[in-house]
């Protein structure tokens, strides 16, 4: 085969990542999403939208993937397996496919966006749904890596976590510093996890938070910043453990993608929570909703249910003055909204209404529209 396509957020990173300079990596030219600042929302600080529903599979999950199937491959693995809420199922399907693996993934029945089920299926992926959640999922597929010769590429593969960080790195470049704020969807708290590695790396400051604590990658290059931002994560009160104080037994919310009641990171996200002054909340399903509709209407940004508490949350906290006003604050949205075209198709009804296929009607109804 010719050379690796230099693609990807391993080749543009390699110095700021656990690879060697000559590992080949599995990608399919994830990263690079752009920060787009808003322009009517969010007043009186700026914030922007790092719209991650723009990588490959349309979500954050290809950065970490990259990564986790990269090392997989290095150490000659044949199958991947997780557990998932369906981004990172699509993610690991994907990726494994590039690799040349068998992706195995266990979703819960009838609880995945048709968006996500539809690319794992595609990618041919093995599709266990489990008359479960996320997290009953999430402990069988940590037994089975054990005992068989099957890699784990949920985020608790520390390599995952590190693909993941350089959406921190492309934010710095972006803006040309930390934002003051970054606020994040929170299931896992994984991805929370992993940008504040990536702020911390960039600033050159030691952080708790890494597994890959003894060999800072980062730390003999020169500093990309010289702040971090405080990192603030967002659950959905139905599936909310950081605001309970514990894990959530029956997690329940319409953002399926973060309905999750057991945090895999749980000590690592109360690190970011304490190195970056930053804190948790809730939104409802309704606040959700809203948020996204908004977000497409006002600023034609299109993400999924999950993806839009970031925003709902720093507009209430920017409102609160929680956030102060005049700050630059960064929301992530992890995933496009054509992931879950259910939720979108509630709001058709409203949105459109049949007509003849006669000039007259056309005009008749434009001009109702126009007057309105
Ligand atoms: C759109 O796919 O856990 O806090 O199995 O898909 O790092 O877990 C998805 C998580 C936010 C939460 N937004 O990120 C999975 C899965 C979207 C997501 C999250 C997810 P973490």
């Amino acid at each position: 085969m010719s050379k690796t396509l230099p693609l990807g957020l391993i080749n543009r990173y390699r110095d700021r990542l656990p690879v060697g300079p000559d590992t080949p990596a599995v990608t399919l030219g994830e990263g690079g999403t752009p920060l787009i600042p808003l322009r009517r929302l969010g007043q009186p600080c700026q914030v922007y939208v790092k719209f991650e529903g723009l990588n490959p599979t349309g979500s954050f999950k290809d950065r970490g993937m990259t990564m986790a199937v990269t090392r997989a491959a290095e150490l000659g693995a044949k199958a991947v397996i997780c557990a998932s809420t369906g981004n990172t199922s699509a993610a690991a399907a994907a990726y494994a496919a590039q690799a040349g693996m068998q992706a195995f993934v266990l979703i819960p029945e009838g609880k995945i966006a048709r968006g996500k089920l539809a690319q794992a299926v595609m990618h041919g992926a093995k599709i266990l749904q489990i008359r479960g959640n996320f997290d009953d999922g999430m402990s069988l597929v940590k037994s089975v890596a054990e005992q068989m010769p099957i890699t784990l590429v949920n985020s608790v593969n520390p390599y995952r976590l590190q693909g993941q960080k350089t959406a921190a790195f492309e934010i710095i470049e972006s803006l040309g510093r930390a934002p003051d704020v970054h606020c994040l969807p929170v299931g896992n708290a994984g991805n929370i996890t992993a940008h504040w590695i990536g702020y911390s790396e960039a600033a050159g400051r030691p952080t708790e938070a890494t597994s890959f604590r003894d060999e800072r990658i980062s730390d003999s290059l020169p500093p990309m910043s010289e702040s971090c931002p405080t990192m603030v994560g967002y659950q959905a009160s139905g599936s909310a453990p950081f605001m309970r104080g514990g894990p959530v037994t029956h997690p329940d919310t319409v953002a399926t993608a973060i309905r999750i009641g057991n945090p895999q990171s749980w000590d690592a996200a109360h690190v970011v929570q304490r190195e970056s002054g930053g804190w948790f909340d809730e939104l409802t399903d309704e606040q959700i909703l809203a948020t996204q509709a908004r977000l497409a209407r006002e600023e034609g940004v299109f993400c999924e249910p999950a993806s839009a508490a970031s925003l709902a949350g720093a507009l209430r906290d920017i409102e609160a003055g929680r956030i102060a006003a005049g700050s630059t604050v960064v929301c992530t949205l992890t995933g496009h909204g054509l992931k879950d075209p259910d939720i979108a198709a509630e709001h058709v009804a409203g949105a459109s209404q049949t007509i003849d296929a006669t000039l007259a009607a056309v005009e008749q109804a434009l001009g109702a529209s126009l007057d309105a």
